[in-house]
């Protein structure tokens, strides 16, 4: 079998029940997540990780921008951008930060929105021969979904695995479209029950 990868997503406190920007159910993945580690010869995640005073919080700005605004969230060092105390770290052999940079958000575990900045995590994965990645966490529609799209144009088989994400469906309707454009740029959408252990 080719190397695999289990990449987690932000689950981070404020994304979760009485985080600063709750994704509606994410809790509920939470064990899941910790089953489908045992089955992953590398596990790895991403931390959104901000600077206080980051340009996508809302309390920056004093009109409406066309950009997305967010509640202050995941500052770094915070309780709000630790990983879940349920969530099991032990096998998280690396972590990749974004959003850093107070000027420019970063959805992707890769690169900025810009796609000037990268993480390292392509770097990372190709260093390990990692072939095949398989994402899940928070949120669909934004960091799961951009992770997953730009692990494929590096060259990686993406498998996003559909019952250990959440979504914030800001429009109702968000989280399906999600999926579909995923799927139509060639990423494997799967249930956790059809992966093979190793
Ligand atoms: C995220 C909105 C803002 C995410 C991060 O992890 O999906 N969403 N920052
Ligand atoms: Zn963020």
């Amino acid at each position: 079998m080719t190397k695999r990868a289990l990449l987690i997503v932000d689950v981070q406190n404020d994304f979760l029940s009485d985080g600063n920007l709750a994704v509606p159910a994410g809790d509920e993945i939470i064990p899941l997540l910790n089953r489908l580690q045992e089955i992953f010869e590398l596990v790895i995640a991403t931390k959104d990780w901000h600077p206080k005073n980051h340009k996508s919080f809302a309390s920056q700005h004093r009109n409406k921008q066309e950009q997305i605004l967010w509640p202050d969230h995941c500052v770094q060092n915070s309780f709000g951008s630790e990983f879940s105390s349920a969530l099991n770290t032990a096998r998280i052999e690396r972590i990749f930060y974004k959003g850093t940079d107070k000027n420019i958000d970063s959805y992707s575990g890769f690169l900025d929105n810009d796609r000037k900045q990268k993480t390292g995590l392509e770097e990372y994965l190709k260093q390990k021969g990692v072939k095949d990645i398989y994402v899940a966490g928070l949120a669909t529609d934004y960091c799961v979904k951009h992770t997953a799209l730009d692990g494929k144009s590096a060259g990686f088989n993406v498998f996003v695995i559909e019952d250990a994400c959440r979504g914030v469906d800001l429009n109702k309707g968000d989280i399906e479209k999600s999926f579909k454009e995923m799927e139509d740029k060639g990423i494997n959408i799967i249930k956790s029950e059809d992966i093979e252990k190793a």
